[in-house]
């Protein structure tokens, strides 16, 4: 069961919900210039408007409240506050003024906002100015007194912070598979290993910060907010099968998490494998990373997949950790159902083993910060409305969830992927997540069966006075 104080919500991030892309003094982000590039790299769509949140807030806290919402976790756009990102830079107010109007609105409707630092959205001046996390030195320094400032500014009010969210999609998406910006990918075998350090420094300096100068008088709480999905062997008769899907979880959740939750050198895995392409941190740093002590891990967690060795490796794809990745097993059985995007399929077996293995390994309170799906086969609006599929999803999930509890986990909140249909990166509009429906014409919210029926999935598995609600 879950716990009465459990926290639970709804989960966006700015760039891919706020639009108002130029207004009061916002500059561009790597991915306002990433989602303009012709010919497009994201479905032909951008972020200029997505779903207007800017202007539309207040109606879209009115749906947290209908659906029952405790929390809310929202990421702040840094080229909103600071245009041009750097630790000189001018401070836009009018930026300010945006965040602190969203977090008075939102504990005025008694919801505790969960903030993220950073969901890749750079300032594009820092990209210009020095590429950004490729340059370790610089941005770690811009993005701590980017976090200062917001600390000064919110902290009085925000109480749950998150550094960052899902550094590994910067590095791997931003540097190898160009998926993502800055698209670079013209030394994939040695750029996603200094931009994955960078991005744990940068971590580092703003966590540290928060523990030593405002943690004391503002007593919140500060954590990342980490991706991977959970492997499996694909046989699950050879052993090398069983080291190869540790070993995928090591190179995706192990690279950030050995630093980040533990303050240790990454996974030994990845030393062996990498040597030298991989960069190592000195004693200062080590020092730094223990002062930068997290409050919790953040999982975000969409699905599962298997994991088969390699005969032998190669240096420009050994970046999964040397394995090839499948869907399907040895004997065709699939990882699980089918959804409405060709990378997820709904696992929540693995889910349960996922957060387990993490609590089990970093021993700190996990917050599922992400988890959620796009349903298969929508056409209409009706069809969207009626996520029968979604409402499984997450129901299994919750179960999930709960199981990892029984397990012994402390697992303490859970935040469904997303609050509406948005901006999905690479593909666009293509794909909806939201358990509200946007119409892109009209900006038209309507809700799903789903956002109106989690609150009564949370609270038929939530333990109240020793008892089961039913
Ligand atoms: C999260 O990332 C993001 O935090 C969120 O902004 C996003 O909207 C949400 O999930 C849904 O996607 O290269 O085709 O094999 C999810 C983590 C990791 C999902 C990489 C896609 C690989 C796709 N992502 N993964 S593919």
């Amino acid at each position: 069961m879950l716990p009465s104080d459990f926290e639970w919500g709804f989960a966006t991030a700015a760039y891919q919900v706020e639009g108002a892309a130029a207004q009061d003094g916002r500059a561009p982000s790597i991915w306002d210039t990433f989602s303009h590039l012709e010919p497009s790299r994201t479905n032909g769509d951008n972020g200029d408007v997505a779903c207007d949140h800017y202007n539309r807030y207040e109606e879209d806290l009115d749906l947290l409240v209908k659906y029952g919402a405790k929390a809310y976790r929202f990421s702040l756009s840094w080229s909103r506050i600071i245009p041009l990102g750097g630790r000189d830079d001018p401070v836009n107010e009018a930026g300010i003024g945006f965040y602190n109007r969203l977090i008075d609105s939102l504990l005025a409707r008694n919801i505790t906002p969960w903030v993220t630092l950073y969901h890749w959205d750079l300032p594009q001046a820092l990209q210009d100015r020095y590429g950004g996390w490729l340059d370790g030195v610089e941005s770690q320094r811009d993005f701590e007194r980017y976090a200062r400032l917001c600390y000064e500014r919110f902290g009085d009010r925000v109480k749950r912070w998150t550094t960052l969210n899902e550094p590994w999609n910067t590095s791997v998406n931003g540097y190898i598979r160009c998926t993502e910006p800055p698209g670079r990918g013209s030394n994939p075998t040695i750029e996603p290993w200094i931009v994955g350090k960078s991005l744990i420094m940068a971590h580092a300096r703003a966590a540290r910060l928060y523990n030593l100068e405002f943690k004391p008088t503002q007593v919140g709480l500060i954590g990342a907010s980490l991706n991977g999905d959970y492997f499996e062997p694909w046989d699950s008769s050879d052993p090398r099968d069983h080291e190869a899907a540790e070993r995928r979880m090591e190179f995706c959740l192990g690279w950030f998490a050995n630093p980040i939750m533990l303050g240790q050198d990454y996974p030994v895995e990845m030393r062996a494998q990498l040597g030298h392409r991989l960069p190592t941190f000195t004693e200062a740093e080590f020092a730094l990373l223990r002062e930068a002590e997290v409050d919790f891990y953040g999982v975000n967690y969409y699905t599962a997949q298997f994991a088969r060795h390699r005969e032998s490796s190669a240096p420009d794809s050994d970046y999964l950790g040397n394995i090839d990745e499948y869907q399907e097993n040895k004997n065709g059985v699939s990882i699980g159902d089918l959804s409405g995007i060709d990378w997820l399929r709904a696992s929540p077996g693995s889910f349960r083993k996922h957060l387990v293995r993490i609590y089990n390994r970093y021993k700190k309170p996990i917050y599922v910060t992400e988890n959620g799906c796009p349903c298969p086969g929508e056409v209409t609006k009706e069809d969207c409305v009626q996520d029968t599929y979604r409402q499984r999803y997450l129901a299994e999930h919750l179960d999930a969830l709960v199981g990892a509890i029984e397990d012994g986990s402390e697992v303490a909140g859970y935040f469904a992927w997303s609050l509406m249909d948005n901006f999905e990166w690479s593909s666009g509009y293509s794909v909806r997540f939201g358990l509200t429906h946007i119409d892109y014409t009209t900006l038209e919210r309507t809700p799903k069966e789903s956002a109106l029926r989690i609150r009564g999935m949370i609270e038929e598995r939530t333990l109240m006075e020793g008892k089961r609600l039913q």
